[in-house]
């Protein structure tokens, strides 16, 4: 699908990966369990393509056919024995490989890429609640990541004992690795959370998350338009 010619500029910022520069715009959605962020980037891919955006919906840990194999090695709890900061670099192998093969190009072709975690869910969740050195976690975000940043960054915001009772309601199986940690952790995240959003304002935008998906659609549609200065048209539901 061929994306309608936007107001806004493209960035112009040269990856260090050598890609071309990016035409396409890259948004995340962040956020502890059951906040609904799967829920939500699917909408908001299927509305932009809805007008002619075309979006590649995709995630973390995952989102090429080698990260999902380490996926699965950090989601099992396989990867746990060998310590946090293994499990960091997993991640970080995971992303890379995730940019390069999917994220990068998309970007380059003029698609809008729409992902379910990236990075800052390894600074809250390997960094502030799980005890990995930041400067560790910067130093490898750094190498992994690099200049390849989100253009914007919605971080969907609830109480988790929500979030895990949406998670417990959904649940056919045993709990994930993370899923199993207490509350007292994920309390740690929501305010990890929190915290990215008042430190890097240009970029991140809280979300109420404990409304109903309609209302919470139709925020994201007008922080997108804000962000990116998308003829109201477009959005207009
Ligand atoms: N992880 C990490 O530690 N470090 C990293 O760098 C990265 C990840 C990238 C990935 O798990 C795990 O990896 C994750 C962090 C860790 N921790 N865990 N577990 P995942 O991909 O399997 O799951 P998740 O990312 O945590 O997402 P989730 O638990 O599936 O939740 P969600 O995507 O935010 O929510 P949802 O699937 O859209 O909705 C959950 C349920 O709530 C579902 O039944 C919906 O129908 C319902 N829902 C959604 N929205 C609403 C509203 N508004 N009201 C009521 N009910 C709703």
């Amino acid at each position: 699908m061929t994306a309608k010619p936007l107001t806004s500029k493209p960035p112009t910022a040269k990856s260090p990966t050598g890609e071309p520069p990016r035409r396409g715009r890259f948004i995340t959605f962040e956020g502890g369990e059951g906040a609904g962020k799967s829920t939500q980037a699917r909408r908001l891919a299927e509305f932009l393509e809805s007008r002619g955006i075309h979006s590649v919906l995709t995630r973390e840990p995952g989102g090429s056919p080698g990260a999902e194999i380490i996926r699965h090695v950090l989601l099992s709890g396989a990867a746990e024995p060998f310590g946090p900061e293994a499990e960091t670099i997993l991640f970080g192998a995971a992303r890379r490989d995730h940019l390069t093969s999917t994220i990068l190009p998309a970007l380059a072709r003029g698609d809008w890429v729409i992902c379910d975690r990236f990075a800052d869910s390894t600074r809250v969740y390997q960094g502030l609640a799980g005890k990995v050195d930041p400067a560790f976690i910067l130093a490898l975000e750094q190498l992994t990541v690099g200049a390849d940043r989100p253009d914007l960054t919605l971080v969907l915001d609830l109480p988790p004992k929500v979030g895990l009772a949406r998670v417990a309601s959904r649940q056919q199986g045993a709990f994930d690795r993370f899923e199993r940690e207490g509350i007292a952790f994920h309390t740690k995240l929501r305010q990890g959370f929190k915290a990215l959003v008042e430190a890097e304002p240009e970029r991140c935008r809280l979300v109420d998350a404990t409304r109903d998906p309609d209302t919470v659609a139709a925020d994201i549609r007008a922080l997108v338009l804000e962000r990116f200065d998308l003829p109201a048209r477009l959005v207009a539901s």
